[in-house]
C-alpha cells in the first residue's frame, strides 16, 4: 500500500545500501560461509552435507529474491495482463539445482562447494521433493511455471500449500504401505506473506432484500470464518530474469491462535479444536489420480483456494482503477481441469451481489476471464458434486449455480425448441437421487475456450463427454494444445551428460531455450564418435540406476541388460497388469527353453514403479503381483540375468531424473482412448529411449514427429474400443491363449498364494476385460519380440534414438505455453532488464 512506501528524499538511502548479490566463486563461498555462521548459527566444526544443502539454498535464494522483487515490480509498474493458472496440485520436486541453472551459476557453485569440502551432487541430493500433486497433471503445471517464466510471461501460480504432499511409499512383504510426507521443517523456497490474508466463509445462510432502487440483492450471511495466509515461491526463468510467483494458501483459524471468548470462559479444548480444525483444510493432499470422491473437506479445500486467490487477483486489478469491463484484459484465468471451476460462481457473485453489476454483463466479464482444460474422459475421474452438500457448504453459490443453468438452459431452448432429452443431457444439474452438479459442464459454460491436452484427446471430448456443447456453442469454443515438458529439468537436470554432447553438436545451449534445434542432431547421425559418447552416456545412466536398485532392492541388475521401464501411477486403465502378465509370460517361454536356447536370448530387466491411491485395492494388488514375480523370478538359476522384475520404491520426480535417462525402452500401453496426453513418453524418448505403446494420447503425435520406424506401436485403435468392450459383454470372449497360461500359473501358486490376485484374473477372465487386456495381449508380446530382435542390432537401435531425439522439439513445453498464451490467454512476453552490477 501507498502508506508502506519511502518518501523519495529518503529512498537515496535505501538504493545506497541495496544488497548486491554475489557474483563470483569467491561472493558464494563467502555467503555459503555467511549462511552457515549465521543463519544456520553452526561453523566448519558442525557442517555436515545438510546444513551445506541450507547454506547453498540461502545463498542462490538471495539471488532469486531481487529478481523476484524485480519481476514483480516491472509487471505491476506497466499494469501488463497476467495469467494466473490455478492448480489444486504442483508437483514441484527439487528447487536447489534447477534455481542454479535458471540463474546460470550451477558451475561457480560446484567449484565452490568443492573448495568449501562437498560435492555438489550430495549437496543437491539433501533436498525433500516439494511433492504437492499426484503425477501426471501436477507436474505439467510445475512444467508451464517454469515455461513461463523462461519466455517472461507476466504469470502467477495460485495452489494450496499442503503440510502433507503425497504419502510416501515404502514397501513392505511386496505391498505398498503409506508413509506421511511432513516436508516442511526446512523450506528455504516459500516465504510466509502473513500480511496478506484472506477471511473466508463458509456455511450460514442468504438474505434477500430489496435495495433503494427496487433492485434484489443477496446477502450471504452467517457460518463460520476461515483465514487463508499467503506463501510464495519464486519460480525463475531460465536465462532470463523473469522470476515470477507461486501463491500457496494455508489455512488458519480466524481468530488467531485461539478463540479468545471462549478460552477466558474456560473452553480451552474446544477453542484449540477449532484452530485444528480450521487448520485441517490445507493439511493435506487428495491422493487419488484420475478419481473423484466427493469428500466434504476436498470441497472446502477447493473453495478455500478459489475464493482467497480470487480476492487476491481483484485486490490486483482494484489498484488499476479501472472500469470492471476491462477486467479479462488484465486478467486471464486458466483452469487446470475442474477443480477451481467454483471460481466461476465465485467471480460471478463477487461481481452481482459485492460490486452490484447486472448478471448479464458480469457473466460476459467472467467467460471472457476463464478458460478451462480438460485432462481426462475417464467417467470415475469427472468431478459432480452432491446439491445438498453445496447448498450447505455455500448456499450462494448453489443459487449462482441453478441461476447460470437456468439462464443457459434458455439459450439451449430458444436454439432448440422442444429438444428436451438436449436439455436434461446438458443441464449443468444431474437430475439424480440426489441432485449432482456437474463441475465440467458448469467450467465449460463459464470459460471462452475449453482445450484438451493431446490431438486425439481434443478430438474425443468433442464426440464424447462434450459432443452437445459442440452443437451449442460451435467447434470455435474448443481448441486443443498438446501437453510438453520443459527440456530445462528433463534434459539437462535430468541428463547432463547428454545435454553437453548434444549441445557440442548443435552449436550450444540454445537448444534450451528453442528445442526445435535439436534437429541439427540429424547432421551427425554417422558421427563414429557422437554415437560411441551417446551409447556411453546412456550405458553410465543404466549404471547408476542398477547401483539405486541393488542399494534399495538388493536384486543386482546387469547393466548390459535391456532396461524396460513403467513409472507412472499404477491404475488398471494405464496397464500396469499387462505388462507384469507379458512379463510372466516370457519367464514362462524362458523356463521351458534348453540351456542352448537360453544362451541366445538378450537379457531383460522389467522395471515398475509408481504409487498406487490408498483406497484403489486392485491398483495395490498390481503392486503385490510384481514383487511376487521379482521374488520369484530373481531367484531362480535357469533363468539369472536373462530377467529381472523389480519394483522402485516411492516413485517421485527426483526418481523420475534418475531412471528416465537410464531407459531403453518405455511402456505407455493404455488402453486406447484412456490416457488423455501422458507426458513421461516425452521424457523418455528426449533422453534417447525408444517407447512400446498403443495409439493414445501423445504417442500418436510423437509418432508423427519421430516417424513410424521408431517406436514400437500395437494394441486395439481407439475406434474399436467401444464395440469390442460390448462384445465382451454380449458375444463370446475368447481368452489369449499365451495369458491363459500365465493365469494357470498364478493360480497355480507359482508367485506365492494367489487369492490376492484372484481379482486382477477375473476383471479380465469373468468380468468383461474392460480395459482390453486379454484383446491386446497378442499384440504386445509380440511387438515385445520384436523389441529384443531390434535391441540386438546395436547401430540400428542407436540410430533410431538419435533421429528421435532430433525430432522432438515439438513437445516442449514452451511452445506448448506459447500456444496458451496466443490461442487462449491473449498475453505479450514482458522483459525485466538484466541487472547491470
Ligand atoms: C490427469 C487427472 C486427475 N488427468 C483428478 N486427470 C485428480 C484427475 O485428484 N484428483 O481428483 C487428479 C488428477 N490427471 C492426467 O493429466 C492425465 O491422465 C494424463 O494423461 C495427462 O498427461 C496429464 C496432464 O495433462
Ligand atoms: P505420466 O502419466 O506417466 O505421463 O506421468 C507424468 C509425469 O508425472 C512423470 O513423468 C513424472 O514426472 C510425474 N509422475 C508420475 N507419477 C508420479 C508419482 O507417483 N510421483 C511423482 N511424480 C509422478
Amino acid at each position: 500500500s501507498v502508506e508502506a512506501s519511502i518518501p523519495e528524499p529518503q529512498r537515496e538511502a535505501w538504493r545506497k545500501h541495496q544488497v548486491k548479490g554475489f557474483k563470483d566463486q569467491d561472493g558464494f563461498e563467502r555467503e555459503v560461509v555467511r549462511h552457515v555462521e549465521t543463519t544456520l548459527a553452526r561453523s566448519m566444526y558442525n557442517c555436515d552435507e545438510s546444513a551445506a544443502y541450507s547454506a547453498t539454498a540461502l545463498a542462490i535464494r538471495d539471488l532469486l529474491i531481487r529478481r523476484w522483487n524485480r519481476t514483480q515490480q516491472r509487471q505491476t509498474f506497466t499494469d501488463s495482463k497476467r495469467v494466473y493458472y490455478l492448480s489444486l496440485e504442483f508437483l514441484m520436486g527439487r528447487t536447489l539445482d534447477n534455481a542454479m541453472l535458471n540463474l546460470g551459476n550451477k558451475e561457480l557453485a560446484k567449484a565452490g562447494l568443492s573448495e568449501l569440502g562437498f560435492r555438489i551432487e550430495d549437496v543437491i541430493q539433501q533436498e525433500q521433493d516439494a511433492a504437492l500433486g499426484n503425477g501426471g497433471l501436477g507436474r505439467l503445471a510445475a512444467c508451464f511455471l517454469d515455461s513461463l517464466a523462461s519466455l517472461n510471461y507476466p504469470a502467477w501460480g495460485y495452489g494450496l500449500r499442503y503440510r502433507y504432499g503425497i504419502f510416501k511409499q515404502e514397501i513392505i512383504d511386496g505391498y505398498q504401505v503409506e508413509v506421511p510426507d511432513y516436508w516442511l521443517d526446512f523450506n528455504p523456497w516459500e516465504f510466509p506473506r502473513h500480511d496478506v490474508t484472506v477471511d473466508i466463509q463458509f456455511y450460514g445462510h442468504v438474505v434477500k432484500s430489496t435495495d433503494e432502487n427496487g433492485r434484489v440483492v443477496h446477502r450471504w450471511e452467517g457460518g463460520e470464518t476461515v483465514k487463508a495466509v499467503a506463501y510464495d515461491v519464486p519460480i525463475p526463468g531460465y536465462g532470463t530474469s523473469t522470476t515470477n510467483n507461486l501463491r500457496l494458501w494455508s489455512s488458519k483459524a480466524a481468530s488467531g491462535e485461539f478463540d479468545f471468548q471462549k478460552f477466558n470462559s474456560g473452553d480451552y479444548e474446544s477453542s484449540v479444536a477449532d484452530q485444528q480444525r480450521a487448520e485441517t483444510i490445507s493439511a493435506v493432499l487428495y491422493p487419488n489420480d484420475n478419481l473423484e470422491r466427493g469428500k466434504e473437506l476436498r470441497l472446502k479445500q477447493q473453495y478455500f483456494w478459489v475464493a482467497a486467490s480470487l480476492y487476491d487477483i481483484i485486490r490486483r486489478f482494484k489498484k488499476t482503477k479501472r472500469p470492471w469491463s476491462e477486467f479479462p484484459e488484465k486478467v486471464a484465468i486458466q483452469l487446470n481441469d475442474t477443480h477451481p471451476t467454483l471460481a466461476i460462481v465465485e467471480l460471478q457473485r463477487i461481481l452481482v451481489d459485492l460490486e452490484g453489476l447486472e448478471w448479464d454483463k458480469a457473466w460476459n466479464i467472467v467467460v471472457n476471464t476463464f478458460g478451462y482444460t480438460n485432462h481426462t474422459v475417464l467417467p470415475e475421474a469427472l468431478e459432480k458434486w452432491s446439491v445438498p452438500l453445496l447448498q450447505h457448504l455455500l448456499p450462494r453459490h448453489m443459487q449462482i449455480i441453478y441461476d447460470i443453468n437456468l439462464f443457459f438452459l434458455q439459450t439451449v431452448e430458444r436454439e432448440f425448441p422442444g429438444n428436451f432429452g438436449l436439455l436434461r443431457d446438458v443441464s449443468i444439474i444431474e437430475e439424480s437421487q440426489p441432485k449432482m452438479v456437474r463441475m465440467a459442464f458448469l467450467a465449460l459454460v463459464g470459460s471462452h475456450k475449453v482445450n484438451g491436452v493431446a490431438e486425439l484427446h481434443s478430438d474425443l471430448i468433442k464426440t464424447t463427454i462434450f459432443k452437445d456443447f459442440v452443437q451449442i456453442f460451435g467447434p470455435d469454443k474448443f481448441t486443443n494444445v498438446t501437453n510438453g515438458i520443459t527440456p530445462r529439468r528433463w534434459l539437462h537436470q535430468a541428463n547432463p551428460r547428454l545435454s553437453e554432447l548434444i549441445s557440442s553438436k548443435t552449436g550450444g545451449y540454445g537448444f534450451l531455450k528453442d528445442l526445435t534445434q535439436l534437429n541439427r542432431l540429424e547432421e551427425h547421425i554417422n558421427d563414429a564418435d557422437f554415437r560411441r559418447e551417446w551409447a556411453e552416456i546412456k550405458y553410465a545412466n543404466k549404471v547408476r540406476l542398477a547401483k539405486h536398485i541393488k542399494e534399495t532392492t538388493g536384486v543386482t541388475v546387469n547393466p548390459r541388460a535391456l532396461f524396460d521401464v513403467q513409472v507412472k501411477r499404477i491404475h488398471e486403465y494405464k496397464r500396469q497388469q499387462m505388462n507384469i502378465f507379458g512379463a510372466i509370460h516370457r519367464y514362462l517361454k524362458l523356463k521351458a527353453m534348453t540351456p542352448e536356447e537360453r544362451a541366445k536370448q538378450l537379457p531383460r530387466v522389467s522395471i515398475f514403479g509408481g504409487k498406487a491411491a490408498p483406497g484403489y485395492w486392485m491398483a495395490k494388488q498390481i503392486i503385490h503381483l510384481i514383487n511376487s514375480v521379482g521374488a520369484v523370478v530373481n531367484n531362480d538359476k535357469d533363468i539369472g540375468d536373462l530377467l529381472k522384475v523389480v519394483f522402485i520404491e516411492d516413485y517421485n520426480v527426483s526418481k523420475a531424473e534418475m531412471i528416465i535417462p537410464a531407459s531403453d525402452i518405455s511402456e505407455h500401453i493404455s488402453t486406447a482412448g484412456t490416457e488423455a496426453s501422458g507426458t513421461s513418453n516425452m521424457k523418455f524418448v528426449l533422453n534417447g529411449g525408444l517407447i512400446i505403446g498403443t495409439c493414445d494420447g501423445a504417442n500418436i503425435e510423437i509418432t508423427r514427429e519421430i516417424g513410424e520406424d521408431h517406436i514400437f506401436l500395437f494394441g486395439t485403435l481407439a475406434e474399436h474400443v467401444e464395440e469390442l468392450r460390448h462384445s465382451h459383454l454380449y458375444g463370446k470372449h475368447e481368452l489369449n491363449p499365451d495369458l491363459a497360461r500365465v493365469f494357470e500359473e498364478i493360480e497355480k501358486g507359482t508367485f506365492g498364494n494367489p487369492d490376492g490376485f484372484a481379482s486382477l484374473i477375473s476383471a479380465v477372465r469373468e468380468h468383461g476385460d474392460f480395459y482390453l487386456v486379454s484383446d491386446d495381449f497378442q499384440s504386445y508380446i509380440d511387438t515385445h519380440a520384436q523389441v529384443d530382435v531390434a535391441y540386438r542390432d546395436q547401430e540400428a537401435w542407436i540410430t533410431s534414438c538419435i533421429k528421435s531425439v532430433a525430432s522432438m522439439g515439438f513437445f516442449s513445453s514452451d511452445r506448448c505455453i506459447t500456444e496458451y498464451a496466443e490461442e487462449i490467454w491473449n498475453i505479450e512476453p514482458l522483459k525485466v532488464k538484466d541487472e547491470d552490477d
